[in-house]
């Protein structure tokens, strides 16, 4: 059922019959604790052609940012980038400690067990743009990245 409203969809964005897209695979966001101020979205991508994430939208939040994680000087640091690449074929898994979707301001704490709505935004390599929701599912999981860490975010 969704796939085939998924495709009515690309149908209408589209005059091709077969328009390239992006597989979304297991698509979750962390369950977050009141009154924090941001949660993070991560998903399996892999694309039909080389493709691009751009960027990505949810009603959950005031902003949504795609972001990179990475350990530097012994601190994780998140920064914004603004576009992430998808390889004709590979998966690109966004996880915790790596790339992410990062929704900032959250209008409500993401509980476990419901579901957070996102558009992504994706461009073939006309720079044709697409849109396709994801629902994630929130999860409670202990973070991947090591616990001693300090964490801190630039932008
Ligand atoms: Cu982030």
């Amino acid at each position: 059922m969704k796939r085939l409203a998924f495709a009515i969809l690309t149908a209408s964005l589209s005059l091709t019959a077969l328009a390239d897209t992006v597989n979304i695979n297991d698509p979750w966001a962390r369950a977050t604790a009141p009154g924090a101020p941001a949660g993070g979205a991560f998903m399996g991508l892999t694309a039909d052609a080389n493709m691009t994430l751009v960027g990505a939208e949810s009603n959950a939040s005031k902003i949504v940012e795609l972001h990179t994680m990475k350990m530097e000087n012994g601190v994780m640091i998140m920064r914004a980038v603004p576009q992430i690449d998808l390889p004709k074929g590979q998966t690109v898994s966004l996880k915790p400690g790596g790339l992410h979707i990062m929704l900032i301001g959250l209008h409500a704490p993401l509980t476990a067990g419901e579901k957070v709505d996102m558009t992504l935004r994706v461009k073939d390599s006309q720079g044709k743009e697409q849109r396709i929701p994801v629902t994630a599912e929130i999860r409670a999981m202990k973070p991947t990245a090591k616990p001693a860490a300090p964490m801190q975010h630039s932008h």
